[in-house]
């Protein structure tokens, strides 16, 4: 099948992750620097993630999970039992289980590139859920997915939780939506569903706190990139020389992170020599904040008819049923 049998992550001779590598040097080369934010991800980033979920200026996470929970009714109601769930992305510890309670499903299949995490959060699910089968595939959900065999039959729920769409340009975010109605399958008939949580905009200081907290814990995981960079890379980037930076881009719609330079300065990445000035930045994140139109828009563009639509009492976060 397409997704199974190939190395999801390639390496040199050395063990160095080739795409992190040209992702970097390549960033770095640009007049406006920029790195992927998927790379803020190792197991040390990942960890500082988990840890910001839980500030207190960081609302997402709270306010989807108090959708969650709120709408157990109504997701049984428009949902149904019996499907699949087809989670892009390894089960977070709380949503996942809101979910899956919800809704009684025939089968859960989370979805992720990182089979460690996979491993994890599969095992922990099948402990809460006995007697429903969880079929973990460890697969990059960017590009189309083969199912296990197992569900083949059954009707299909796609689950997305956390705005991390709202991580991703228009384009990819298009191009995913695209892949998972491709992954998801289905019939004129028997279309697949699919479950999103999308941020919304809000008063820009809200939103600039819930990315550069009062602990520091978000120019933590922003700085971290940078000691992976120096620990895999080769790399004598001056870490204590950059500030974190968290921006509203009223354009785009989207919070900007950025690591800033304090002074100028020259470094060396796998023996490529750079060089920043003062005020200058690598750009490390974008995080799109959504208006009711603009997440329709999005989903529409990715094939998707949203039905239903859901807030938290603040209205900060909003979660939307699509169907194919
Ligand atoms: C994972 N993603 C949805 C987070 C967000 O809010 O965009 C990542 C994050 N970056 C800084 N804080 C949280």
């Amino acid at each position: 099948t397409a997704n199974q049998g190939i190395a999801l992550v390639e390496r040199d001779e050395d063990g160095v992750d080739k795409a992190f590598r040209s992702d970097v040097l390549a960033g770095l080369q640009q007049t406006q620097k920029a790195i992927p934010a998927r790379w803020l991800y190792d197991d040390a980033g990942s960890q500082l993630f988990e840890d910001i979920t839980s500030l207190e200026e960081y609302y997402p996470t709270r306010a989807e999970t108090q959708i969650l929970e709120a709408r157990k009714d109504e997701f049984r109601r428009l949902i149904g039992a019996d499907r699949a769930v087809v989670e892009f992305g390894s089960g977070s510890s709380v949503k996942t289980p809101l979910l899956l309670e919800a809704i009684a499903p025939a089968a859960y299949v989370p979805l992720d590139i990182s089979g460690d995490f996979l491993r994890q959060s599969s095992a922990a699910l099948a402990k809460k859920f006995p007697g429903l089968p969880v079929l973990p595939v460890e697969a990059d959900f960017m590009k189309q997915v083969t199912l296990p065999a197992e569900v083949e039959e059954m009707r299909k729920l796609g689950f997305f939780p956390g705005s991390t769409i709202g991580n991703m340009v228009a384009r990819t975010a298009v191009d995913l939506l695209r892949s998972m109605r491709a992954t998801l399958g289905g019939t004129e008939g028997e279309r697949p569903l699919l479950l999103i949580g999308m941020d919304l905009v809000k008063d820009v200081a809200v939103l600039e706190a819930a990315y550069d907290d009062a602990r520091g814990v978000t120019a933590e995981f922003n700085l971290n990139l940078v000691r992976r960079i120096n620990r895999e890379l080769d790399g004598t980037i001056p870490v204590d020389d950059f500030v974190h930076r968290a921006i509203w881009n009223d354009d785009f719609s989207r919070i900007e992170m950025h690591l800033e330079a304090k002074c100028d300065m020259d470094f060396e990445v796998c023996e490529q020599r750079f060089s920043m000035a003062a005020g200058e930045t690598i750009h490390t994140e974008n995080s799109h904040k959504f208006s009711p139109r603009s997440a329709n828009l999005l989903l529409l563009a990715g094939g998707w008819t949203p039905m239903a639509r859901w807030t938290d009492d603040k209205d900060r976060f909003s979660v939307i049923l699509a169907e194919a």
